[in-house]
């Protein structure tokens, strides 16, 4: 019998990844996705079988994680051996503007998952995976963050993501559930949303590159995150839920950079070096060299501006984890560095806005600027 598994998030980035990881390990995947105008599945559409094939192994059913007689009529009808709870409002800037709603889907959400696998008797059947976050650390209380370190959310997404943290804890202590929180740090990759800021830099110098874009607007350049790719973290959490108990972890590289310094990586992929002059809210990026003769840009171009609407009220300026927990009992050891991960996303950038070039040159109108 296959292992049946329910990924709710299976549209965004680690939903993706962890879909493919999953079937390629024989799993049977059920995903939620929400209802949309337009179509929302472009990351997961090359796993995507017709209804009309027979012996399927991945499913997708319309849902949401603020509806739940949905999510119970879902579990109850799919029977997940494990559920993986990815789907959230995961924007920390989005969540100042829409902090109610963030609160309902990221906090509420992940109790009326834990609830409908309660309600349903299924306690002792279903494992559960939620989406914690380092996030939770905030203000710096310690460095690195390990699994003891106290949390301190900085922002309406850290807070809903501490009442989704303690809620999976009760429920694995009050009922007996094989309930998890793997506290990931930042993890990145070419299918990364457009407006966090790794994937925001490297289209926007891929673009810059090829000379469809000028310079690129960004917030605090100081942030320092510790940064690996999704590739590396999905595969972590399923080592979590196969694990002999149920425990929370912490999933970090161990490294730290600041935003600075991934925007000085990007351009240095494609042969350009930056330096950056001034300070606060009138630091600058300027073209120094070219090294490619592909991407030849003037010397002393201006190519990073700060726009102070990209700061948040509240800022987290230093995430660095401890993953030897992880390391020494699970045995995760990470594939790829960030090196790796910025030659990820800028390759895959280059070609991508390589398209768009072509469109532009055959007289399409370009896309707008993501931000
Ligand atoms: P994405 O933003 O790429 O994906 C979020 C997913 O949640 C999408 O599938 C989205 O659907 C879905 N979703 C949003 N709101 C709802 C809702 N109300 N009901 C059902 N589904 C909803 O996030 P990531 O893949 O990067 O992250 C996955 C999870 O891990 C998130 O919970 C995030 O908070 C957490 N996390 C992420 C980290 C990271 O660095 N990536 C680090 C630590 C934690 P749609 O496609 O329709 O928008
Ligand atoms: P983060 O990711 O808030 O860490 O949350 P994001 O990439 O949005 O920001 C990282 C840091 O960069 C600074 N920054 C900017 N951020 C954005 N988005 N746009 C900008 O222009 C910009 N300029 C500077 C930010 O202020 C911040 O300090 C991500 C999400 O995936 C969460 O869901 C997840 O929980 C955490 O990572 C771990």
């Amino acid at each position: 019998m296959k292992k049946v598994a329910l990924i709710t998030g299976i549209t965004g980035q680690d939903g993706a990844y962890l879909a493919e990881f999953l079937l390629n390990k024989d799993y049977e995947v059920h995903g939620v996705k929400r209802r949309s105008s337009l179509f929302n599945t472009d990351r997961i559409d090359h796993l995507y079988q017709d209804p009309h094939e027979k012996n399927r192994d991945f499913f997708l059913h319309y849902g949401d994680l603020t509806d739940s007689t949905n999510l119970i009529r879902l579990v109850k009808d799919i029977q997940p051996d494990e559920i993986y709870n990815l789907a959230a409002m995961s924007h920390v800037g989005v969540s100042f503007e829409i902090p109610e709603y963030t609160g309902n889907t990221d906090g509420l959400g992940t109790l009326r998952i834990l609830e409908a696998v309660r309600l349903l008797g299924m306690e002792q059947k279903t494992r559960i995976y939620q989406a914690s976050t380092s996030e939770l650390y905030g203000k710096v209380q310690e460095v690195p963050q390990t699994e003891t370190t106290p949390f301190y959310p900085r922002s309406p997404y850290a807070v809903a993501k501490m009442y989704a943290y303690w809620i999976t804890v009760n429920y694995r202590e009050a009922y007996n559930m094989f309930a998890c929180n793997g506290i990931l740090f930042n993890h990145e990759s070419p299918i990364r949303g457009e407006t966090f800021v790794t994937r925001k830099i490297t289209r926007a110098v891929s673009r810059i590159a090829l000379g469809l874009q000028d310079k690129v607007y960004l917030g605090n350049l100081d942030a320092k995150r510790d940064w690996g790719h999704a590739k590396d973290y999905v595969r972590m959490m399923w080592m979590i839920l196969q694990a002999d108990e149920a425990e929370d972890w912490v999933i970090a590289t161990g490294k730290t950079t600041t935003v600075r310094d991934f925007v000085k990586m990007a351009f240095a992929e494609v042969g350009i070096d930056v330096v950056f002059k001034g300070t606060g809210v009138e630091e600058k990026a300027f073209v120094s060299a070219c090294h490619n003769p592909e991407f030849q840009l003037p010397e002393g171009m201006e190519v990073v501006n700060v726009d102070p609407k990209y700061f948040r009220p509240t800022e987290v300026d230093l995430l660095i984890g401890d993953a030897s927990k992880a390391k020494n009992k699970l045995g995760w050891v990470p594939q790829l560095d960030l090196q790796d991960l910025v030659k990820d996303m800028m390759q895959s950038d280059v070609k991508l806005m390589q398209k768009e070039q072509y469109l532009k040159e055959g007289g399409h109108k370009t896309l707008n600027y993501f931000e």
